[in-house]
């Protein structure tokens, strides 16, 4: 006799709507929203009660109703036995639900739509960075709901030392932002000559966390007040959207020589950056050093590419309101925004994993390479 599954998510991050788990073979779901926002696509529950070896079939019924419905195509969710080791499952979008079985090795087993970052190991990440990396704690903002928004800084302060900040997951379901920083800081531990010759010159600001009132409760998008925070930096208030008013602050006190905002894109299965190119005060030194940047990182890893990405801007059209563009035309720097996606690099497809946190990791540690190769033209 079948026992009942039991599927939940009231956990870090979760997010499923439960319509019908009556039959194993047709476990009918739903994803919920952002709070006070129409945003979705990020999910991760628990199933418990399978029976091993069984199929089971789920369905994410409301799929074409998703923030970027198109990305489900070519798209596999992640699963795994134990929250920690994460692998693909084949599965497949029918034009409205997206669905994907498997016959579990365990009776137990967590579904997600990219392998979570957990407040937990953000909390041992900064640890890292504190007691391991020698990273200092400059300032900590408040997100709406009061979790803590740490900016750390990896150097001395000391004049003329260019300023290369760092911010990750403003949209708190692209999770392997927060993975990316944890190679950034994993980085910093290993003293390396490049790391070295980086800090000699510069000092790296980092905010590893940009959203974590919308990452707990399994948002996609936006903040506790349904904000999102990537269309903020032209008018971020304490009240809705302190997160961003924290960093700008910040950045206004310390100032800006880099700007690297780490996201992850839904629909696109390569690694990529947007950066500056549509704004009014464009100049060509960023042109240059955007170029620059990405002729360099492309040399070094298969795990980026600048064939595919969004589409460039139109001179004096940018979007002012985000990060990458603020920022670039405030401090006329070097500013991008990376792109990781949630289903694989298909230069260098993993048929187990796709993208993965370990993968993020890696390509922060190419990236540092490729600002250190950089301080010395930053400005
Ligand atoms: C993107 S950044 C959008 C950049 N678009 C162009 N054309 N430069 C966003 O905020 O929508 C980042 C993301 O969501 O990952
Ligand atoms: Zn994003």
């Amino acid at each position: 006799m079948q026992s009942a599954l039991s599927i939940t998510c009231d956990f870090d991050s979760g997010n499923i709507v439960v319509l019908d788990a009556s039959q194993p073979q047709n476990v009918r779901l739903a994803i919920r929203p952002d709070t006070r926002s129409p945003h979705f696509q990020w999910f991760h529950f628990k199933v418990e009660g399978m029976q091993v070896g069984e199929t089971h079939t789920f369905s994410l019924t409301n799929a074409s109703e998703s923030s970027y419905n198109r990305a489900w195509t070519g798209y596999n969710a992640v699963a795994s036995y134990d929250h920690k080791t994460w692998f693909r499952v084949p599965s497949h979008f029918d034009g409205k639900a997206l669905n994907f079985t498997c016959s579990p090795e365990h009776s137990q087993i967590w579904f997600a739509y990219f392998e979570p970052y957990s407040r937990e190991r953000h909390d041992w990440l900064m640890g890292q960075a504190l007691n391991e990396a020698g990273t200092e704690l400059l300032a900590t903002g408040k997100s709406v709901e009061g979790r803590d928004i740490p900016l750390l800084r990896k150097g001395d302060g000391a004049p003329g030392k260019r300023k290369v900040w760092i911010i990750a997951q403003q949209h708190p379901g692209e999770h392997m932002a927060e993975w990316f920083m944890e190679g950034v800081i994993e980085r910093l531990k290993e003293h390396d000559a490049q790391v070295q010759a980086l800090l000699a010159s510069a000092d790296l600001y980092l905010v590893p966390h940009m959203n974590p009132d919308g990452a707990f409760h399994g948002h996609l998008r936006t903040n506790a007040q349904g904000k999102d925070l990537n269309r903020a930096w032209q008018d971020s208030t304490p009240e809705l959207s302190p997160e961003v008013y924290f960093v700008k602050q910040q950045m206004e006190r310390y100032g800006v020589d880099m700007f690297l905002d780490v996201h992850g894109d839904e629909e696109i299965p390569y690694v990529f950056t947007a950066a500056c190119e549509g704004n009014p005060g464009y100049t060509d030194q960023q042109k240059t050093l955007e170029a620059d940047f990405r002729a360099r990182l492309s040399g070094l890893t298969k795990d980026f590419q600048t064939r595919y990405g969004y589409p460039k801007s139109a001179p004096g059209k940018a979007n002012m309101n985000l990060a990458c563009n603020s920022v670039g035309e405030r401090y006329k720097c070097l500013s991008l925004t990376l792109e990781m996606p949630f289903k694989d690099n298909d230069d260098a497809p993993d048929p187990l994993t796709g993208w993965s946190g370990a993968r993020s990791m890696r390509l922060a540690h190419d990236v540092l390479t490729v600002i250190g190769e950089m301080v010395s033209v930053l400005r």
